[in-house]
């Protein structure tokens, strides 16, 4: 199968497998299509597809939403047959023996090979650059959501956040939802641990240094992101920025591209925990077999993926703050309003007819369960390189990724299930997980009523038990304190010599083999 290279052909594809409908009758971003996409979205399995809304009020743009909010779409999107190939080709990537006969030796270059053509390819005629908007650009045309009833305004939920390394131009892709406060400012609610965020601090520690360059080709629109005179924020809204001087000083901020729409591994890739020396458009590249599209962007020294519907240029500058949220979050909850950066749009590129895709995130399963799915298949691999005793992780829709972590090995020591956790505990965001639940390597960590039998049986909660503080979530609201907070690790594996402990462990009870065929021979005669 060839990859997909934008919207409009996952849109095609989703229409031929089946899995969208179009709604053309009109319908209100507000609200309105927060209730369709949660129905279709818990509905059964005939019914949760991806929909295209052609007649949004008050826009000219359709709305996709729903686009990945299934096994199948998401593999279909991703370019696999199921989303378990994900992890068996990373698999495949990480096996650094040295292959021995000449036909492995070939296959072993051929991954390489996948690896190298994997890189981005720079065009300079891209679609989403059909329309540039550089004079008072303006968000008023997009049709962004208000999703439920007490956010705190519209937001854009399926953002590609593009930011670079002030040191080393490294580049991190983010997804990171934005509110959108008046046509020209959006909130950049990227989390402290993010890699965003990182690159906000390292911005801000730099100030006063010339801006690190990646492209040899300055922006060929517009004055870059810090002429005073074209960038200037225009501002509407009657909440002025709470920290900072004004924005625009050209040391002092950080160019932001943010593209909507585009190739779909790209936009999976925004959303997948990678560590920081990981370039999201490299590895989106790796997954469709062929290097992404980029395009230098027409107000700011950074680059936006050529196939995107809509590319939003702008700046944070990392000395404002101001109030962002509430905003009903995949918790299930409404996240609390907080301060946080502010995005200054300076240009708006775009196709001449965008799609505007869009995602609703709310009590669990949403849509943004199958990005985190897609996630946990694609790193199994990647965990058991370090920890090889690893068989198998579910995190579960009902954990929504950081609540709960549940994790199957082969226990080799006392003390083996504790090792599991803290070293979970200390991988990238894995540092967030609320619960982690070590089970031994038989249990189906995807049986839920399985592990919850395993898990209140198989402890005595005094011996099994560990219990300790650290980095949590950004949005848990219950922790001690704003991402900060307990841990609890659950050894629910079965207990033995090795955990010294002092009444026997029983047999689990277990049906002979003879006995069961015979049943089964017979299960007619029996006439049940
Ligand atoms: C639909 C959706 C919305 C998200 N919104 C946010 C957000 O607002 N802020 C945030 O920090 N992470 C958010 N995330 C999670 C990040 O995208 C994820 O942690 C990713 O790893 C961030 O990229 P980074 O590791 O390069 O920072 C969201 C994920 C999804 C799927
Ligand atoms: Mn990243």
């Amino acid at each position: 199968m060839s990859p997909l290279r934008d919207l409009r052909e996952l849109v095609a594809r989703l229409e031929q497998a089946g899995r969208l409908r179009r709604v053309s009758v009109p319908v209100s971003r507000d609200l309105e299509i927060t209730e369709i996409t949660d129905r279709v979205s818990k509905g059964p399995s005939e019914r949760n597809v991806a929909l295209l809304f052609e007649r949004v009020e008050g826009s000219d743009m359709p709305v996709l939403v729903n686009a990945f909010g299934a096994a199948d779409r998401l593999a279909l999107a991703l370019g696999v047959g199921t989303l378990d190939e994900l992890g068996e080709r990373v698999a495949k990537l990480l096996d650094v023996k040295l292959p021995g006969t000449f036909a492995e030796r070939l296959r072993k270059l051929g991954t390489l090979f996948d690896l190298v053509k994997a890189g981005p390819r720079r065009v300079t005629d891209a679609p989403c650059q059909e329309v540039v908007e550089t004079e008072r650009p303006s968000l008023a045309s997009l049709p962004v959501l208000r999703c439920w009833p007490k956010d705190g305004g519209r937001y854009i939920t399926l953002p590609c956040v593009f930011t670079r390394d002030p040191r080393t131009g490294t580049r991190n892709v983010g997804m990171y939802r934005l509110q959108v406060f008046d046509d020209r400012t959006l909130g950049m609610h990227w989390q402290t641990h993010k890699g965003g965020a990182e690159h906000e601090r390292l911005t801000n520690e730099f100030r006063g240094t010339e801006p690190h360059r990646t492209s040899s080709t300055p922006p060929t629109v517009g004055a870059g992101p810090g002429d005073p005179a074209t960038t200037e924020p225009h501002r509407t809204s009657s909440r002025p920025p709470t920290v900072g001087a004004g924005p625009g000083d050209p040391a002092k901020v950080m160019p932001v591209a943010i593209a909507l729409g585009g190739d779909p591994a790209l936009i999976y890739a925004a959303s997948a925990p990678l560590p920081p020396s990981v370039d999201e458009v490299v590895f989106a590249g790796w997954l469709r077999g062929r290097g992404v599209e980029m395009v230098a962007c027409r107000t700011i020294d950074l680059e936006a993926p050529a196939q995107a519907e809509i590319v939003l240029e702008g700046y944070v500058d990392p000395r404002e703050r101001r109030l962002e949220g509430p905003f009903g979050d995949h918790t299930g909850y409404y996240s609390l309003a907080r301060e946080y950066p502010v995005f200054h749009l300076t240009a708006i590129t775009r196709r001449a007819r965008p799609i505007y895709p869009t995602t609703i995130v709310g009590r669990p399963p949403e849509e943004d369960y199958w990005l985190g799915k897609a996630t946990e298949r694609l790193f199994v691999p990647i965990v058991r390189l370090l920890l090889p005793e690893v068989v198998d992780i579910n995190m579960p829709a009902e954990g929504v990724f950081h609540n709960l972590v549940i994790v199957s090995i082969t226990k080799r020591y006392p003390g083996h299930a504790r090792k599991v956790m803290t070293a979970l505990w200390g991988m990238g965001l894995m540092m967030l997980a609320k619960t982690i639940v070590v089970v031994s390597e038989h249990v189906n960590v995807h049986d839920l009523s399985e592990v919850a039998w395993r898990a209140t049986g198989n402890i005595d909660p005094k011996r099994d038990l560990l219990l300790l503080e650290g980095p949590m979530d950004d949005l848990d609201h219950a922790a001690l304190r704003h991402r900060f907070g307990g841990k609890l690790g659950v050894d629910a594996t079965e207990k033995g010599a090795l955990d010294d402990i002092v009444q026997p462990w029983p047999e689990e009870i277990v049906m002979s083999d003879e006995i069961r065929e015979l049943v089964t021979r017979r299960w007619k005669d029996y006439g049940l």
